[in-house]
C-alpha cells in the first residue's frame, strides 16, 4: 500500500450555492447601511432596510502569506435589487499597490463588470457563468448585478495587493448602471 498520504484540498467552491468553504475562509456582508454614498439615490438608500444585504465576499489567504508572489482567492456573491433605479453592485476599489491585476470569473447570474483607467475611461463588460475577466494593472473595478437572482463571481489576486477605497469614495466611477424601462443603460 502506498505511503504518501493523499489530503483533503484547502478550500471546496460548493456547486450548489456557490459558497467557498474552508477552515479559514473570511466572509464578510455588505449591508445598505454600510453603503453609504456609493449610489447615486441617496435618499432612497436611507429610506431603505439598513440591514438588507447587498453583497456577501468570502477570501482565502494561505497562511496569511502577503508576501509577494502569494496569491489570495474570493468568491463575491451580490444579491438582485436596487437602490432606487440604480442596481446593487460592489462598493469598487483599485488595488492599494496599483500595479497589481485580478482575475475575475462568473460562476451564476447577470451583471456587468466596469473597468476603469486612470483617465476615468470604463470598459463594461458582460458578466455570466462561465465569463472570465481580466483586471489590468491601474484599473478600479466593480460588478453590478443587472439580473433577477445573485450574481455570483469568483476572484484571484496577488496576496500584497491591497485595497484603496478611498480613491473611488471621493472620484466614484464615471459610468453607472441603472435600470429602466428598456432594462439597464450605463449613464
Ligand atoms: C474582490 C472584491 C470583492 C468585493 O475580492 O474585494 O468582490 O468588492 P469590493 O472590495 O469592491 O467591495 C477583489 O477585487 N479583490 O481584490
Ligand atoms: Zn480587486
Amino acid at each position: 500500500m502506498s505511503q504518501i498520504p493523499i489530503h483533503t484540498p484547502l478550500l471546496v467552491f460548493e456547486p450548489n450555492n456557490w459558497f467557498l468553504t474552508g477552515k479559514e475562509v473570511n466572509t464578510s456582508l455588505k449591508t445598505i447601511g454600510q453603503l453609504k454614498g456609493v449610489f447615486i439615490d441617496e435618499n432612497s438608500r436611507i429610506a431603505m432596510n439598513q440591514d438588507l444585504p447587498v453583497y456577501s465576499v468570502q477570501t482565502f489567504q494561505p497562511s496569511d502569506d502577503s508576501a509577494p508572489g502569494g496569491l489570495s482567492i474570493g468568491n463575491t456573491t451580490i444579491y438582485p435589487g436596487k437602490v432606487g433605479n440604480e442596481f446593487f453592485m460592489t462598493r469598487g476599489h483599485l488595488h492599494a499597490k496599483a500595479d497589481r491585476t485580478e482575475f475575475y470569473w462568473g460562476v451564476n447570474g447577470n451583471g456587468l463588470i466596469l473597468l476603469m483607467n486612470n483617465d476615468g475611461d470604463c470598459r463594461v463588460e458582460k458578466m455570466f457563468a462561465g465569463s472570465i475577466h481580466y483586471i489590468d494593472r491601474f484599473h478600479a473595478h466593480r460588478v453590478v448585478n443587472t439580473g433577477s437572482v445573485p450574481l455570483s463571481f469568483g476572484a484571484c489576486w496577488p496576496s500584497d495587493a491591497g485595497h484603496n477605497y478611498e480613491i473611488i469614495e471621493q472620484l466614484g466611477f464615471t459610468t453607472r448602471v441603472m435600470d429602466s424601462k428598456h432594462g439597464p443603460v450605463l449613464i
